[in-house]
């Protein structure tokens, strides 16, 4: 399958090798009172990306595609947490420190959850990192190998943070990455439009970048041509 206005030039995946990896679409970052907000962020931009994500899982969900979904996760007694990660943030609250929505980025806890309207299903694969890239410390590469994965679909928040830190690790990996331009958000728009656009630089140095209505258009495509 082809997807020919990707940028910088047609991206082509097979289906049944390439997995969806939705990264930490949790409550701690796109509702107030958790971790985003605690970094001084505005999280309204983050809220107003879940419907776009649900489209794009819905969409890969009825192509069959093996999906992945990641939260930012540390063990209740902060064990995978260094000070070098705890110990910075823009107000008085830390990971490990109890917000509206329970301990900040803590396993369990009510404000550690994928938002509802993107909740895993039972078959789905849900990763907890304890840091900003998704292979550092979790199964995750055991995981795709285990399932002949050699394309992944990137989708999930913040753009420059978190999902382009996991689509570095994934390209170096030998894995052909895409991220879908309009199912990634970041606080700051001038550092989404950064990412996308150093991602696709050079020939695709990191890998592609495409709409999630060509991605969905074309998995739909592909089922009753
Ligand atoms: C951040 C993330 N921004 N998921 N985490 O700290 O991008």
């Amino acid at each position: 399958m082809t997807l020919p206005t990707a940028q910088p030039y047609p991206f082509t995946f097979p289906p049944e090798r390439t997995a969806l990896v939705i990264i930490d679409m949790q409550r701690d970052f796109i509702e107030p009172g958790g971790f985003g907000e605690a970094l001084g962020n505005d999280v309204a931009p983050l809220a107003a990306l879940v419907p776009h994500v649900r489209r794009l899982l819905d969409g890969c969900r009825a192509a069959g595609l093996t999906i992945i979904h990641t939260r930012e996760a540390h063990e209740p007694d902060l064990s995978d947490c260094p000070p070098a990660k705890r110990l910075r943030g823009a107000s008085d609250l830390r990971i490990g420190d109890t917000g509206p929505m329970g301990r900040i980025l803590v396993k369990g806890e009510p404000g550690n959850a994928i938002v509802d309207a993107l909740t895993p299903l039972p078959d789905e694969i849900v990763i907890d990192k304890p840091g900003k890239g998704a292979f550092y410390a979790t199964p995750l590469s055991k995981i795709l190998a285990d399932r002949g994965i050699t394309h992944l679909l990137f989708a999930g928040v913040t753009t420059e943070v978190c999902v382009q830190t996991t689509m570095r690790e994934a390209n170096d990996r030998g894995f052909e990455c895409l991220l879908v331009e309009d199912a990634t958000e970041s606080y700051f728009p001038a550092f989404k439009q950064a990412t996308l656009e150093m991602v696709r630089a050079q020939g695709a140095i990191v890998g592609w970048t495409a709409a999630v209505d060509e991605v969905v258009g074309a998995l739909a495509f592909q089922r009753s041509p």
